[in-house]
């Protein structure tokens, strides 16, 4: 192998060479596929003398022309990436190849067959496994697409834009040609052919164009889209409301396949994993209808912050992606419940991305390097840059970041683009002073804000001082205080008492807060704050510190006790009839094990799973009857119904439900039994299917078998009940995922089911971490098999070690020795090599 080469920000240029139009022609073949690609090349400076570099990966090249005259072999180099077209004209040209793509393709990337339908991936960098390109996102193109194909094997042929013409030809085969009228990256090009139905609707733009909606899927799954297409027709409207953005063409379809890597945005022609489209009420659960919505949300809003206007080259990866994450959490945020949402994506953040950002695998929301950008589809370029977004918003308020997003698209519709033009558009619209603030691109790491308070009695003020140990950020509260010094202080004057902020309200910047806010300052902003998040979240510290004591007692065989106060605290929560359902669900919940192992000098999975487990059924038998009460008040009626209410309803009482089944006794194992064989919905019957999978037994064992058998016909319901067996925290479990590999319901080379046993397995922190190494050797083993099939998914499960030195000396030397032996292994793939190199480092 060529070695793995690092690509850097710093050495971007601009191309040599345009593209201006490019009409492509697929001829789909069973053995193979034939791709004609009729470019016109336009050279940016006139005359200019540069070679024109192509690049192209598995492809085999059959004939290439320069305004119809086949060029000699002398006239380009060919390698196993790239073409060189040596000495091409001095001015505007026409250049057309034929290749033959290979067929043989799990690496979902370029053009594949998924179930028997051709589809492809082409984001960030699968169009060169298509034809010879300058695959990079600043070469912007109109494209057409003729497909032919066998007529019988594959009635539906769709790509970008509009069909213009379609017709049968000879030997059962019929065509159909597509046109986009919009300029855009090859990455967002992309075909479907197959045998797929279609749910069609219909939405009328707020200038009265009626745009056609079509969902399609194999047809025994049709009636699962009903959710996926209200989400699009929601987020239409939202995208007008919020952001005044008109849908652009008047078709607009998704397409549902089972092996795909998430979902795409390719313009008019997003492409979806099954998982997030086809819900029903009795196979999906309120969290997958949830993310139904987001995501739908989240590939549609993309057509303008993505498509219309791209990104300069993939370091820009955040402008896009940030951009369009902060618009899906505040499109859900609208349709559902703010501060709930906030919560959600605020643990996600700092469970995730936080963790990531402290350790080897740390980079800046804008990478100055990398050697695959697919291994940068991360937290921090996507969740962290949805929180720099979101501090425009904060700073500026609605009204500016509006003008700043109107500029933004005034200024570069139909241009690839940098975050500094965003910062640029956001500035310039409000003539604001964004000191510093590009810093939150560039560095690496969760900034720390110290904050120290003071009250003087005789002259009535109370001070904020703030320090922080990364360089200047800004951060925000009620009165919007902007820090971006290393040190500032903030005095309030005219007070008659001490007060108790409420700082960094609704998670106003993403950093680590360390204030000197007294335990009883937390336990009055828990019962009083009226920021929903602030009141959430001095729960969540009052519960981290609470865990983190118990740790030490636990570390020191110490007897392990729970503060009478912490109780009463989340009684008071419970019983408060004033508060929203799901809000009382969130903030009864104590942290996850990861979010506090992070906060600990060594991370100890066995002793903060045992406190963790310790508390919560102190917990459940203090307050056993409030618990028992709130499952009772709480039933679903008969009725699904995807609204507020109802899941909050759904979410209180399963969280309770949760808390009964720590117990022992009788009344409660049979109460949860009951609600698992009553349930009228998946929500319930999962959360109670979970709730008795909690502890090994029989009634484990019967109840994981009944729901295997009630659903073994639906594959996405069979993938999580793989998660949930994968994920438990049962002592030994890696054995029982072992065998999980060899169900007859487990394939390795189907996505879904890989990231439901692996995705589950390494969410317990004491079975991945097992301090015999047996977790690490599966994982590890199972590196280098997923690898031969597809190094996307194996660098995905590589930076389960990236953490490693967080462990004790033991645990350490185990994880290390998997990823050294990852990285020495023969044929090992680039995409698994940087995270492994990386990660020892
Ligand atoms: N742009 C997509 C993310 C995506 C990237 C690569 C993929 O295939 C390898 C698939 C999806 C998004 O943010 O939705
Ligand atoms: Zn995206």
């Amino acid at each position: 192998m060529e070695g793995p080469k690092e690509i850097f920000l710093k050495d971007y240029k601009l191309p040599d060479y345009y593209f201006d139009t490019v009409d492509l022609s697929f001829s789909l073949g069973e053995e193979k596929t034939i791709v004609c690609a009729k470019i016109s090349v336009v050279p940016r400076v006139d005359g200019i003398a540069a070679p024109l570099v192509l690049d192209g990966i598995d492809l085999k090249l059959i004939s290439v022309k320069i305004n119809g005259n086949e060029l000699k072999e002398g006239d380009y180099d060919l390698d196993a990436r790239h073409l060189i077209l040596k000495a091409p004209p001095r001015g505007s040209f026409i250049l057309e190849t034929v290749t033959e793509v290979l067929q043989k393709n799990s690496s979902f990337e370029g053009l594949y067959k998924s179930s028997g339908n051709f589809c492809t991936q082409c984001e960030a960098e699968g169009f060169r496994k298509i034809t010879y390109f300058q695959d990079r996102p600043d070469i912007m193109a109109k494209y057409t697409c003729r497909i032919e194909a066998d007529k019988l094997l594959y009635p539906v042929l769709l790509s970008n834009g509009k069909l213009i013409e379609q017709g049968d030809l000879e030997g059962g085969k019929h065509f159909a040609v597509w046109e986009d009228p919009f300029k855009k990256p090859c990455y967002l090009f992309a075909l479907v052919a197959g045998q797929l139905e279609s749910r069609d609707d219909t939405f009328t733009t707020c200038s009265g164009r009626e745009v056609a909606l079509r969902i399609w899927t194999s047809p025994h799954d049709l009636p699962k889209s009903e959710h996926a297409m209200y989400s699009l027709k929601a987020a239409m409207k939202w995208d007008e409301d919020v952001f005044g953005r008109e849908y652009d063409l008047d078709l607009f379809n998704i397409v549902v396949v089972p092996d795909f890597l998430g979902a795409m945005e390719n313009k008019s022609l997003n492409i979806f994993n099954s998982k997030l489209v086809l819900a029903s009420p009795e196979t999906a659960s309120d969290a997958d209808y949830a993310a139904i919505l987001g995501v739908i949300g989240h590939e549609y809003f993309h057509n303008w912050t993505g498509n219309r206007v791209t990104c300069r080259d993939w370091f820009q990866l955040s402008l896009k992606e940030g951009l369009t994450v902060f618009r899906d959490q505040e499109f859900s945020s609208d349709l559902g419940s703010r501060t709930v949402k906030r919560i959600g994506d605020v643990s996600k953040l700092r469970t995730y991305q936080f963790s990531r950002d402290a350790g080897p695998m740390a980079h800046p929301v804008r990478p100055h390097s990398y050697i695959k950008v697919d291994n940068f589809y991360t937290s921090t370029v996507y969740e962290k840059g949805a929180e720099i977004v979101r501090m425009y918003k904060t700073l500026l308020g609605s009204e500016g970041f509006r003008k700043g997003t109107d500029l933004y698209f005034k200024r570069h519709d139909g241009q690839a683009v940098t975050c500094e033009d965003f910062f640029a558009a956001m500035r310039d619209a409000n003539n604001a002073d964004f000191a510093n603030f590009l810093l939150w691109y560039s560095q690496a790491g969760t900034p720390i804000v110290e904050v120290k308070s003071s009250y003087n009695v005789e002259a009535r003020t109370f001070s904020l001082k703030f320090s922080q140990t990364v360089p200047p950020t800004p951060a925000c509260l009620h009165y919007c205080l902007r820090v971006t010094k290393g040190e500032e202080e903030f005095v309030f004057h005219d007070l008659d008492e001490k007060p108790i902020p409420s700082l960094l309200r609704g998670y106003s910047a993403p950093i680590r807060l360390h204030s000197d806010l007294t335990e009883n300052n937390l336990f009055f902003l828990l019962a009083h704050d009226s920021d929903g998040f602030n009141r959430w979240e001095a729960g969540q510290i009052l519960a981290r510190k609470l865990v983190l004591t118990q740790v030490v007692n636990f570390q020191k065989d110490d007897k392990l006790v729970l503060d009478p106060q912490f109780v009463h605290g989340i009684k008071c929560i419970l019983l408060d009839s004033s508060l929203d359902k799901e809000f009382i669900a969130k903030a009864i919940t104590l942290p996850g094990e990861g979010e506090i192992m992070d906060m600990m000098e060594v991370a100890d999975p066995d002793a903060v799973h045992a406190v963790r487990s310790f508390i919560r059924k102190q917990l459940a038998l203090e307050l056993k009857q409030e618990f028992i009460n709130k499952v009772k008040e709480n039933r679903s009626s008969e009725k699904y119904e995807f609204d507020h209410v109802n899941m909050a309803r759904r979410a209180l009482k399963n969280t309770a439900l949760g808390y009964l089944a720590t117990l022992e006794d009788e009344e409660n194992s049979e109460l949860v039994l009951n609600e698992y064989k009553s349930a009228t919905n998946m929500t319930d019957q999962f959360s109670a299917l979970a709730a008795i999978a909690q502890k090994p037994g029989k009634a484990r064992e019967d109840a994981l078998a009944d729901f295997y058998n009630k659903w073994k016909h639906d594959f996405l319901v069979v993938n999580k009940w793989l998660s949930l067996q994968s994920a438990s925290d049962i002592p030994g479990n890696v054995e029982n995922v072992k065998k999980l590999l060899d169900h007859p319901s487990f394939d390795l080379t189907n996505a879904n089911k890989m990231f439901s046993v692996i995705g589950g397995f390494r969410a317990s922190y004491v079975n991945f971490h097992a301090k015999d190494g047996s977790g690490y050797k599966f994982v590890g083993d199972l590196v280098l098999l997923l690898d031969k099939l597809n190094p996307q998914m194996a660098s995905g499960v590589v930076s389960s070690f990236s953490r490693w030195n967080r462990y004790d000396d033991t645990r350490q030397n185990l994880a290390k020795a998997q990823l050294e032996m990852i990285v020495s292994a023969n044929g090992v793939s680039e995409n698994v090599y940087e995270i492994a190199l990386k990660s020892l480092a």
